[in-house]
């Protein structure tokens, strides 16, 4: 479809919308206004460059597609593409392990000074940053646990690192202006019935609070909790469940972080998102694809994705949702991989945009579910891919699927080199 024509079918989607009472022009502006945060370890299969081990503490990559980033320089060169194929603005989520330096550097002992370069290039391409300690494929992960360990010398060498990882996520948050939020998240867990199901989780409170007293400002940084339901190896228990942190960020005032994979198969975060925004200030979000498990299967155009983004939209609960994704599959073209996660994050949203929410309500509140089911079937076909290439236009990034030729040329001469 050439410029001209998008521009005319643009023109008809618009006017379709507006009989049903939506603004297309407002909703591509709400949208534009959106930061996902996109996880660069997708980039690398979640190896880092700290100390290359492999991935470990019950979460798995599969899959071995030639071309994967072996580098920070490596990393920043597929992100920077990566942004051509994509409309708006974004954060950059970092895991500790992608430090950009030469020292060989401890976790526990990590400063800022060692992402000084992540920051350089973040000033340089207007990106915001995010953080996450890094506590799992790690030799000082003790039989499976880190903040919740029986053994105090690990246990304290988790608790320094979540605290230099506070520093860092400060030091992001101030140098860019732009809120980071550090996210814990820790493998810890049997994989058979313990007997102790509370010791673990009095030592990960008290770990908390100890990592929590690290001087940060709460304008450059949020730091939110992440809960899972069970890990691979890790069946049986879990000490940070979603009661726990739950409860812990109520108290504290922190976020929880809802991951879509983190949950029985049959529970859904979506449903979750209204309930933790009465109690806690802010929430994060960790979008991600399970296949009957925590499989972070790259994010695809659920009714789930849709679910989450219409619960953020309809209830006015995006200014205090950091949307963050979290998948990564080695399967397929690592880029392709970000590209399509995002983009459907994107469209999902927009579709949430694209809708009367107002009359909806009304209709709901009188009793007419007749209408509101009505209603809301038709709205699922209603024109909102033109929108969305529309929108990709006015951005001068790909539309459609035009960006898929871009990736493969981006294979053929610079990633297949890499080998
Ligand atoms: C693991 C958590 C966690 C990780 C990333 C790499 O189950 O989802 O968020 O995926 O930190
Ligand atoms: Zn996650």
């Amino acid at each position: 479809m050439t410029n001209e024509e998008l521009k005319a079918a643009y023109q008809w989607a618009k006017k379709k919308y507006a009989e049903i009472g939506v603004d297309t022009d407002k909703a591509i502006d709400q949208l534009s206004k959106i930061r996902i945060s996109i996880n660069c370890w997708q980039g690398d299969d979640v190896e880092g460059f700290l100390n290359k081990q492999s991935l470990s503490g019950g979460i798995q990559v599969t899959g071995n597609y030639p071309g994967k980033a072996r580098t920070p320089d490596e990393l920043r060169q597929d992100l920077d593409f990566l942004f051509t194929l994509l409309p708006g603005k974004y954060k950059l989520n970092l895991h500790a392990i992608y430090a950009d330096t030469d020292e060989k550097v401890s976790l526990d002992k990590l400063e800022p000074r060692h992402f000084e370069k992540w920051v350089a290039w973040a000033k340089e391409k207007d990106l915001g940053l995010d953080f996450n300690p890094t506590c799992f494929s790690s030799p000082m992960v003790n039989n499976g646990f880190t903040l919740s360990s029986a053994d105090e010398k690990t246990r304290h060498f988790w608790i320094d690192h979540c605290k230099a990882c506070l520093k860092i996520g400060d030091y992001f948050g101030k140098e860019l202006g732009q809120k980071c939020v550090t996210n814990i998240w820790i493998p810890d867990g049997y994989k058979d019935t313990p007997v102790d199901y509370l010791a673990p989780r009095q030592r990960l409170e008290d770990s908390l609070d100890q990592i929590l007293e690290t001087p940060y400002d709460k304008k450059n940084e949020l730091v939110a909790v992440e809960a899972k339901f069970f890990g691979i190896g890790v069946e049986s228990y879990t000490t940070g469940s979603n009661e726990f942190y739950v409860g812990y960020a109520t108290k504290h005032q922190i976020a929880v972080c809802l991951d879509a994979g983190h949950y029985h198969p049959n529970e859904f975060i979506s449903d979750k998102i209204s309930s933790v925004l009465l109690y806690t200030p802010e929430l994060l979000l960790h979008v991600s694809r399970p296949v009957n498990w925590d499989s972070d299967h790259v994010v695809t155009f659920t009714d789930e994705l849709q679910n989450i983004a219409t619960s953020l939209v309809r209830n006015n609960l995006i200014e205090r949702t950091h949307i963050g994704l979290d998948f990564f599959d080695a399967t397929i073209n690592r880029i392709a991989a970000w590209t399509i996660g995002t983009r459907n994050m994107l469209k999902a949203l927009l579709k949430a945009y694209l809708e009367p929410t107002e009359e909806l309500k009304e209709v709901e509140n009188k009793g007419d579910f007749t209408t509101r089911l009505a209603v809301t079937e038709e709205l699922k076909s209603y024109p909102f891919g033109i929108v969305f290439d529309y929108y990709c236009m006015k951005q001068g990034v790909p539309t459609g699927d035009a960006w898929l030729a871009k990736v493969r040329d981006y294979e053929k001469n610079v990633l297949s080199k890499r080998n």
